[in-house]
């Protein structure tokens, strides 16, 4: 066997040989392929997966170019309690991250991955996180035994032979190995979506730059480019090197004079990131434009002068389908329309795609994504809840002009939210970066699903960072405030909650097209172009600093979602220690000394802080 075999390119890099070389000898692949990034190859594979039965073409006059597949119904989602942090010493993991010694976990892993690949072929992705040749760009090199992976790192990231010529000699790269856990004896027939039902494991070596993943084909389990590489290697190397991985969208606002100002922001799971990241201004914000750069991933490096660039390292969207529809995010919608692969969505009588919140109604005669003739009496989704979709990012409507130039883009604020139904503003800003890293790293989500326990308890997920930092957290928020420090004049911090509720248990704010009114706001407010009042938790926009342009929403509204509340500002200061107690050994003084300035201005301030210009 050689690792040359169906190789259309030549390889000069002899760490790279000697790494796959080392890979096939211990898990055996019966084939080698390296791809090379083409339509061909593309095509190729998905062909190959419909015969396998792994993938249905879609209708391809409703959905050209298109494919659905099913997972194994125990490989739905990324596994938090397999996922591990290998590096030497268990505090650069922190206590926020599963850790086992590197030496150990290869000893597990080992006995693993021989044989692995009997019976399949293994693939070669030379792939680039962000334009192939910008500064900010990385390249990995992931093997895989998936055709699935394979066809998905196409529309993901940039995958071929000119990753290959990039990288050189001797360029870096992160070795990612992955595996689906379930080798083939001769002669016996591959399951539709090979898994491993009883073994997984996610692995990450920060300090050797590389990963395995064994025993999950699902997503950011297997797609290893995405929160693998892109966030828990990356947030490593980005410390190391003095800039930031983040778990962030970007996207560009210009106003009717032509100015334009990107932001980035970081929102947990379930509060519509993909949705902001895509979102149209209403109708009556003439010649305001809202353009996508990325929904999911943000790489952030200091410019030469002292300004923040970013770019967008991802080349898709790997999106969560159901709830995704024409009102809720038009933009998603034909961005999906063609040349897209759904992964456990409901089938139409007419081979097409639906998921719960597509339309009101479902269509009749829906096959579940578990292949089964959908039946809406039992109460079960017709969809799973994390079905996705994955789709090229050019595809979409919004995309912004700059979202490839490989310099990035200037990012002149940041946005932090959650889905909160008390207690935090509809929108606030930090009053300095120390401030805005606080907010960012105490910002949590209430549960909706039941999956995570009590529902409607706050879940703290700093920086929406929790799960995908790879190292201590505490060493992350440090690494937060010394990036600031060495900035002339860093991006401005804001905090938003589209999520409060009334009394009644309604929300207050109709959220989607009408949060342009408070990226307006926001964007004016670093151009010096809108007002605010001095708050106790920072600056806030009144009612006339919002442009009700088109919309009813009255100044009562306005103060039942903009007030401060100071016994739940006391309580929420409360639950902020807690979470702080967790990282104590490697908690910045910063964030003591916050709460504490926190607490006294809340301390002064009526039991209901409401925004009164007059009182200034
Ligand atoms: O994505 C959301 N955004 C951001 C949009 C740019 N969602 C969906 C979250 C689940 C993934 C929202 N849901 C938003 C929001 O701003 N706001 C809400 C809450 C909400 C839901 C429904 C209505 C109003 C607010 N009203 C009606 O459906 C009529
Ligand atoms: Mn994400």
């Amino acid at each position: 066997m050689t690792t040359l075999e169906d190789k259309t390119y030549a390889v000069a890099h002899p760490e790279l040989v000697n790494w796959i070389n080392e890979v096939a000898a211990l898990c055996t692949p019966d084939h080698i392929r390296w791809c090379d990034g083409s339509k061909e190859e593309y095509d190729e594979l998905c062909e190959a997966l419909v015969t396998k039965g792994t993938f249905i073409k879609l209708n391809p006059k409703k959905r050209p170019n298109s494919y659905a597949c099913f997972s194994d119904p125990s490989d739905v989602a990324r596994v938090e309690d397999r996922t591990y942090i290998c590096c030497k010493r268990k505090e650069d993991a922190g206590p926020t991250n599963n850790w086992v010694e590197p030496k150990q976990m290869t000893q597990t892993l080992h006995p693993l991955l021989s044989g692995c690949m009997k019976g399949r072929t293994m693939y070669v992705i030379p792939f680039s996180m962000g334009p192939v040749g910008s500064d900010i760009s990385q390249i990995g090199i992931e093997i895989t035994d998936s055709e699935y992976v394979v066809v998905n790192m196409h529309i993901m990231t940039r995958v071929g032979k000119r990753v290959i010529d990039a990288l050189g000699a001797d360029g870096e790269f992160v070795k990612c190995l992955h595996t689906v856990g379930a080798p083939l004896q001769p002669g016996q027939q591959d399951a539709k979506w090979p898994t491993n039902a009883t073994t997984k494991y996610i692995v990450h070596f920060p300090e050797d730059r590389s990963i395995i993943s064994y025993g999950s084909g699902y997503g950011g389990n297997a797609l290893l480019g995405k929160k693998c590489f892109a966030l828990r290697i990356a947030s490593v190397m980005a410390k190391e090197e003095n800039w930031l991985a983040e778990h962030m969208l970007l996207l560009g606002v210009e106003s009717p004079d032509g100015q334009k100002n990107y932001v980035a922001a970081a929102f947990p799971s379930a509060c519509g990131k993909t949705n902001f990241a895509m979102l149209i201004p209403p109708q009556s914000f003439n010649g305001w434009k809202v353009t996508t750069v990325g929904d999911d991933i943000a790489w952030i490096k200091p410019g030469k002068d002292g300004k923040m660039y970013a770019i967008n390292p991802e080349a898709g969207y790997f999106g969560v389908a159901p709830g995704t529809n024409q009102k809720t995010n038009p933009n998603a919608m034909a961005t999906i329309a063609k040349n897209t692969i759904f992964t456990n969505v409901a089938i139409t009588e007419d081979n097409d795609i639906w998921w719960e919140g597509m339309t009101k109604e479902p269509p009749k005669n829906l096959t579940d994504w578990r292949g089964q003739k959908w039946d809406a009496s039992l109460g079960k989704p017709a969809a799973h809840p994390n079905a996705r979709f994955t789709a090229p990012a050019y595809q979409c409507p919004s995309i912004d002009s700059d979202w490839e130039n490989p310099e990035g883009v200037l990012v002149s604020a940041f946005i932090f939210g959650g889905r909160r139904s008390t207690t935090i503003p509809l929108v606030y800003q930090s009053s300095n970066w120390a401030y805005g890293v606080y907010l960012a790293s105490t910002m949590g989500s209430e549960t909706t699903a039941a999956a995570f326990g009590e529902v409607g308890k706050v879940r703290r997920d700093p920086f929406a960072m929790l799960p995908f930092c790879g190292y201590h957290m505490g060493d992350y928020f440090n690494h937060w405030l010394q990036f600031g420090r060495n900035l002339q004049a860093p991006p401005r911090v804001f905090g938003v909650n589209w999520f409060r509720k009334d009394a009644e248990g309604n929300f207050i704010w109709p959220g989607f097209s009408d949060n342009m009114r408070i990226l307006k706001w926001i964007v004016q407010k670093i151009r010096g172009e809108s007002n605010a009042v001095e708050s106790p938790i920072g600056w806030m926009p009144t009612y006339d600093d919002i442009d009700w342009t088109g919309m009813d929403f009255t100044p009562e509204q306005f103060e039942a979602i903009m007030d401060i509340d100071r016994e739940e500002w006391k309580a929420e200061l409360l639950q902020h220690a807690e979470l702080f107690e967790r990282m104590y050994d490697k908690l910045p003084k910063e964030f003591i000394f916050m709460r504490e300035l926190l607490l006294s201005s809340l301390w002064r301030s009526p039991a209901k802080w409401r925004l009164e210009p007059e009182r200034f």
